[in-house]
């Protein structure tokens, strides 16, 4: 962080803490045990004028933690440790301190040459990269190192900088930051820290000022800075930095300093063809700090998804057995939703049991805040003869979310899980099962509907009651029918999507037919709904 922008009032502020130091106040409590590294997990924290704050920056909310009773530069968070490093300014001089996720600090010593007037901080893989007013200095914060807290490397930058906190980028290892002075809007700026050479990768959406004193990057490969003197934050994705985003999320304050934590993800548990671990895309969500967002009460989170083969590696929370009865897919999902605004349930049921979550095989359903059992059913019919399969289950914090089986998402939970195929109870008016109506081959039921036709059978029509359904307006409650009908990728089985108008279906032929017609659906291997 750079105390700047209002350098009057950051020198008063200055003088306010240096005097009531001199006056007495205690500075640093005596040392502390070392909060859990998962204290600190999806989000940052923010020094902002002596207050620590928990951030999230997605939903653009900090929450007060602790009182700091010094002023602190160059916060930066160190995962193996599970506390943030930064200098304060003492009475003899700057100091290392030590700063707990409750904010305990501990006093680590003189802060050594060249580091004592450092604002910005980032720390990557035990090295802790700092800049003031001149050099790159890197110190090593690897507590089993023989050079722990010494300067490690000292190296000049190619040109003056003009940012006030930065931040690295995991991939790149380059540190980045905003320059905002000057009229241009800001400038996204890459150092490299290997050289020392100072690059400016973009303008961005950012406004131009000097009052950026807090930089974090997200695992999504956003970099967040926080304007002091109006507490907003800006949002730049690093990939498209023109489009940033903004948001209020504190007081405005003198000086602050931000530091991003580690991310905690939950994964699933399906089998592995079903994409489950990192390496495939695996399902993955980030870890609610603030909101209560959940399938059930509880969320885990694990390094990976663990496959495995009836997906019980995760404490879930759906009960077992979960038993989808053929001819009538639905399943009954308990969800948490505190978040104060609706959010999106999808989940994908492998109807053709060919081991893969395809798009056609996903039902979903808003969840408004407050619910607390959402009921998603399947339109599209059973076509596996399987009596087991698999459900996954995602749980978005946003209600127009791109539903799909695998990759990342914000917030929310997954939850795989093997379901039981039930053969629903004889019921001429409803469902009909394989055993009532044997399959006699014979042409496709209705010329309205394409149907993978060598297979489509009927069956006599003394055993059948057709049943009509009608276009009704899309409604969460109405029911909808099992059917073979268009290869999987053709169609979503939303329950909100419509049926032709007096679509007549004969319900009864198609449940042995669906059974053939899943072998020929499987052995096209459709993959396009991952
Ligand atoms: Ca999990
Ligand atoms: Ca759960
Ligand atoms: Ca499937
Ligand atoms: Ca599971």
């Amino acid at each position: 962080m750079r105390p700047r922008g209002a350098d009057r009032v950051a020198t008063a502020s200055l003088v306010l803490v240096v005097a009531a130091l001199v006056a007495g106040t205690v500075f640093l409590p005596p040392p502390q045990a070392a909060a859990s590294p998962s204290d600190c997990v999806n989000g940052s924290y923010l020094v902002a004028d002596g207050s620590l704050f928990q951030l999230d920056e997605q939903s653009s909310r900090a929450r007060a933690v602790a009182t700091i009773p010094a002023q602190v530069n160059a916060l930066a968070y160190q995962p193996s440790q599970g506390r943030f490093f930064a200098i304060a300014s003492q009475p003899d001089g700057s100091h290392i301190v030590a700063i707990d996720p409750a904010g305990r600090v501990t006093d680590l010593g003189p802060a050594p040459d060249g580091t004592e007037d450092a604002y910005a901080g980032a720390i990557a893989d035990g090295r802790w990269y700092l800049h003031g007013r001149g050099d790159l200095v890197v110190v090593s914060v690897d507590r089993h190192a023989p050079d722990y807290l010494d300067v490690v490397t000292r190296r000049p930058l190619s040109r003056a900088l003009d940012v006030g906190d930065w931040d690295v980028e995991p991939e790149t290892g380059l540190l980045f930051g905003i320059e905002g002075s000057g009229r241009d809007p800001g400038r996204l700026t890459a150092v490299n820290p290997a050289t020392g050479r100072v690059t400016v990768v973009a303008l961005t959406g950012v406004p131009s000022g000097r009052d950026f004193g807090s930089a974090v990057i997200d695992p999504f490969g956003t970099l967040h800075v926080l304007r002091n003197v109006t507490g907003v934050m800006y949002h730049v994705p690093l990939d498209d930095p023109r489009h940033t985003t903004s948001s209020k999320l504190i007081e405005a304050a003198r000086s602050v300093d931000a530091a991003g934590c580690p991310q905690a993800w939950d994964f699933g548990d399906a089998p592995a063809s079903y994409g489950t671990t990192l390496s495939d895309d695996g399902p993955r969500h980030t870890i609610s700090n603030f909101d209560t967002l959940s399938i059930g009460d509880t969320v885990d989170d694990e390094l990976d998804g663990e496959p495995s083969e009836a997906a019980d590696t995760d404490a879930d929370d759906l009960e077992r057995p979960i038993e989808v009865a053929i001819g009538r897919q639905r399943v009954n999902v308990p969800v948490r939703n505190g978040q104060g605004r609706p959010a999106l349930l999808a989940g994908w049921l492998d109807l053709n049991g060919d081991a893969r979550f395809e798009r056609a095989e996903r039902a979903a359903s808003t969840v408004a805040p407050g619910n607390t059992t959402i009921t998603l059913h399947w339109s599209r019919g059973v076509t596996t003869a399987d009596r087991h399969s698999f459900l996954r289950l995602r749980l978005y914090a946003q209600a127009f979310a791109e539903a799909r089986p695998t990759g990342p998402a914000l917030g929310g939970e997954v939850e795989d899980h093997q379901i039981r195929y039930r053969w629903p109870k004889a019921d001429p008016t409803t469902t009909t099962s394989a055993a009532q109506i044997p399959p006699v081959p014979e042409r496709p039921p209705t010329s309205e509907r394409p149907t993978p036709s060598p297979t489509t059978t009927r069956a006599p029509t003394s055993a059948i009651t057709p049943t009509t359904i009608s276009a009704t307006p899309p409604s969460r409650t109405r029911e909808t029918v099992g059917y073979v009908a268009a290869p999987p990728e053709s169609q979503e089985p939303q329950e909100s999507s419509s049926l032709p108008s007096s679509l007549t279906v004969v319900v009864a032929v198609l449940v042995p037919a669906v059974i053939v017609a899943a072998r020929t659906i499987a052995r096209g291997a459709v993959r396009s709904g991952r």
